[in-house]
Parts: C-alpha cells; sequence; structure tokens
C-alpha cells in the first residue's frame, strides 16, 4: 500500500530542471524515477509543465489521490491520475508530473513483489519470457542535438547481425572509438552533441555515412552484413533547407548499408509517408526489413497510431515514455502496434537523467531495438541504460553474457 510520494527537482544531462518522484509503500519499500526531456518534441507529445509546478503538482494533488492504493495496480493508478488531470494531452496537472510517478509505482511494485523491474513489466504486458533489444547508437549527432552543419539529427550504427548484447555493445564502443580516431585525423578537437555522439561539421550528410562505413570496416565488422545503419532525419525539426525527398531517401537506401529510417516526412504529412512506404515496399531489393520508423507521426498516441495503421504510413514505432505520460498508456500503444506487426524501438530523450528506466522497459515488452545514444563512457546518461541492459543479460543469459563491464 502507498503511503508517501515526494517529489524533487534534478538536473538533466542538458542541465535542464526536471523531475524525480519517490513512491514509498507501508512495507517499507521505495521506487524512485525522473522524466526526461527532447529537443525535438512533436506537436502531438503530451505536454509537460516547469519542473518546479509539477513538483507541487505531485505533492499536492496526485499523492492525496494515490495514498492508500496497491502500486501492483499500475494501469487503475494511472487511470486515477489521468482521470485527475481531465485533459487530453496532460496540459493540466503535465505529463512529467504524472509520468514521474507512474514509473516509481512500477518500480516500487517491483520490489515489494521481489523481483527485477523488467520482469514487473513483463507481467503487466502478459510476458515470461525475455530477450535483449538490439542497441541503437547513435555515433553523429546533427539538427537540434549539435551545434554542427550536418542537418540529419541522428546517424546510427545498429549491430544487428552481431550476436549478443555484450558483443553489440562491445561492437559500438569500438566502432565509436574508431570514428573518432577518423575524425581527429581531419582536426584535433571534435565536438560532442547533446546524445554523446560525435557533432563534426561534414560538407555533406553522406560524408557521415561514408565516415561510418568506414569506421565499421576499419574496426572489422562488416557493413550490413554484421552492423547496418540508421538515420534519424527528424523531418518536422529539420532546417528547412534540406531537401525533403522520397527519390532522395530511396538514393541513401540503395547507396549505404542503411536498415532504418526514422521521421523522414514532417508529423502532419500523412500522404508522405503512406506513398513513401509504398515505394519502399515496391524497390526493397534486400533479405531484411527496412524499418520506417514514426516518432513524431505517432507521439506514441493511440490515435496518431492508429491513423497511421489505417494508412499504412510506417512499418516501426518509435516509443517515449514522455510522449503519452503513463506506463500502461505506453503498453497499450506497445500492443496495438505489435498487433499490427510494427517493430518496436523504445527511445530516450536527448535531454536525459541517470534513470536506466527505459532499459528494463525494453526488455519488458520484448522491443526488437532500443536507442539510447552513443556508447560514450562521459556520457553517463546513455551509458546507465546500457550497463543495465549487460546486467540483465547476465541475469537471463548466465552462460552466453561475460562478465566484462561496458
Ligand atoms: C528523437 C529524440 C531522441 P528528442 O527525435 O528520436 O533521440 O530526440 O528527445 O530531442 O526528441
Ligand atoms: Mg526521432
Amino acid at each position: 500500500m502507498i503511503k508517501e510520494i515526494h517529489a524533487q527537482i534534478i538536473h538533466d544531462s542538458r542541465g535542464d530542471e526536471t523531475i524525480q518522484a519517490t513512491v514509498v509503500t507501508d512495507s517499507g519499500h521505495s521506487g524512485s524515477s525522473a522524466v526526461p526531456a527532447g529537443a525535438s518534441k512533436g506537436k502531438y507529445e503530451a505536454k509537460t509543465v516547469p519542473a518546479a509546478v509539477a513538483v507541487e503538482n505531485v505533492q499536492k494533488y496526485i499523492a492525496p489521490a494515490l495514498i492508500g492504493k496497491d502500486p501492483a495496480n499500475q494501469q487503475e493508478l494511472d487511470q486515477i491520475m489521468v482521470a485527475l488531470d481531465q485533459t487530453e494531452d496532460k496540459s493540466y496537472l503535465g505529463a512529467n508530473s504524472i509520468l514521474a510517478v507512474s514509473m516509481a509505482i512500477s518500480r516500487v511494485a517491483a520490489s515489494e513483489k521481489g523481483v527485477e523491474l523488467y520482469q514487473h513489466i513483463g507481467s503487466l504486458d502478459h510476458r515470461t519470457g525475455f530477450n535483449l533489444p538490439v542497441p541503437m547508437f547513435n555515433l553523429i549527432n546533427g539538427g537540434k542535438h549539435a551545434e554542427n552543419n550536418l542537418d540529419i539529427q541522428e546517424f546510427m550504427v545498429i549491430p544487428d547481425r552481431v550476436q549478443g548484447y555484450h558483443n553489440q555493445l562491445s561492437a559500438g564502443k569500438l566502432i565509436f572509438s574508431t570514428l573518432g580516431t577518423l575524425l581527429r585525423g581531419n582536426s584535433a578537437f571534435v565536438p560532442i552533441g547533446d546524445e554523446g555522439g560525435y557533432a563534426p561539421s561534414l560538407d555533406t550528410n553522406e560524408m557521415a555515412l561514408d565516415l561510418l562505413v568506414r569506421a565499421i570496416k576499419e574496426s572489422g565488422y562488416q557493413p550490413w552484413e554484421e552492423v547496418s545503419l540508421g538515420l534519424d532525419i527528424a523531418a518536422s525539426s529539420v532546417a528547412p533547407t534540406f531537401e525533403i525527398s522520397p527519390r532522395r531517401y530511396l538514393g541513401l537506401l540503395s547507396d549505404f548499408p542503411i536498415l532504418s529510417i526514422e521521421d523522414p516526412f514532417n508529423e502532419e504529412d500523412w500522404d508522405g509517408w503512406s506513398q513513401f512506404r509504398k515505394l519502399m515496399d515496391e524497390t526493397n531489393p534486400t533479405s531484411k526489413r527496412i524499418m520506417l520508423v514514426g516518432d513524431d507521426i505517432f507521439a506514441t498516441n493511440p490515435s496518431r497510431l492508429s491513423k497511421g495503421l489505417e494508412l499504412k504510413a510506417a512499418n516501426a514505432i518509435l516509443v517515449k515514455l514522455n510522449q503519452i505520460g503513463t506506463v500502461s498508456q505506453t503498453l497499450n500503444v506497445i500492443e496495438m502496434a505489435r498487433h499490427a506487426g510494427y517493430i518496436i524501438i523504445i527511445s530516450h530523450r536527448s535531454g536525459e537523467t541517470l534513470d536506466d528506466y527505459i532499459a528494463d522497459f525494453s526488455v519488458g515488452v520484448n522491443a526488437q531495438f532500443i536507442k539510447t545514444g552513443a556508447p560514450n563512457d562521459n556520457h553517463p546518461e546513455r551509458m546507465s541504460k546500457y550497463r543495465r541492459l549487460l546486467d540483465i543479460e547476465r541475469q537471463l543469459f548466465p552462460n552466453n553474457a561475460t562478465t566484462k563491464q561496458a
């Protein structure tokens, strides 16, 4: 039974204020969670309130409504908060106030049951068998996440054909360090972007892709056969000079070993999305299923997703808990997407905290992929998720996982 709920202001990786909530039960268990923040936020995301207001909302409105309840009943408690808020976009209490408590509820429930968080999330999602997601490492940052001249927001490497999570993490770290050596060949100092990847200024976006292919090869991996590339165009917030065109994207897909392309069109451009998916399906010459990933277009929102499913707008969804604002609503969106055969990618935000919640969440829902930045040891807000996944791998597959630390 919930006895107390506290909230406090902490700072995220960009130095901005955010909220952390702690839920305490009468059995002496407690669980804390913190909310991240985006820079390229979608228009259809749930709304936040300033951190100080969020803290006050938790203490004044949310805590009194939840004290005395059983944290095992995630859906019921989330529903109480949604009803208290009374708005479609959580703008009254703030999605940040609500989500901090929603996540902390699941943490304390897991602790009371004496199970790992991913197991508890799994039970909310009616699951007992687990797998690790494949990491999508954002090694070159551009767009709103960096001060450089690259329009595309994220250039990722995806070790989709490397076996075992710890080997995938090693591949990501090695390729990241090789890339650093290649970039430092041109200039001694290479800036770093918000998500821990390099943020060089390059003549073209294509040069970034060339560099990644070189880094993959020089690290001893085979592009496409072992390690693929991924892009997040973030078209709704890309510079107006960037040419958004299906022909250009198809060109990139045929010139580079790209497995995944996220937000290639604006969040309002349903036709652009549907036509491109059709084109991709017709021209996909490879054995792999190229992912057309909806982030801002779906905003982890059930009505946006259901429109997208009807219009055949994509084949994969990027899931961010704070786009919708509660754990159980996020689980419902995942269920809808999975039912339609969509690939599930659990994602961090560009402004992150040390909270590793999404690592457990990605395993709990059996997501195929996780996107949580560069494997950069100077960015603990990204590494906390990658490290937690190593722990989970050791628990789930003790014979396969090495004991090496990331
Ligand atoms: C994205 C995210 C995370 P932000 O667009 O996918 O990488 O960025 O958190 O800034 O919205
Ligand atoms: Mg995105």
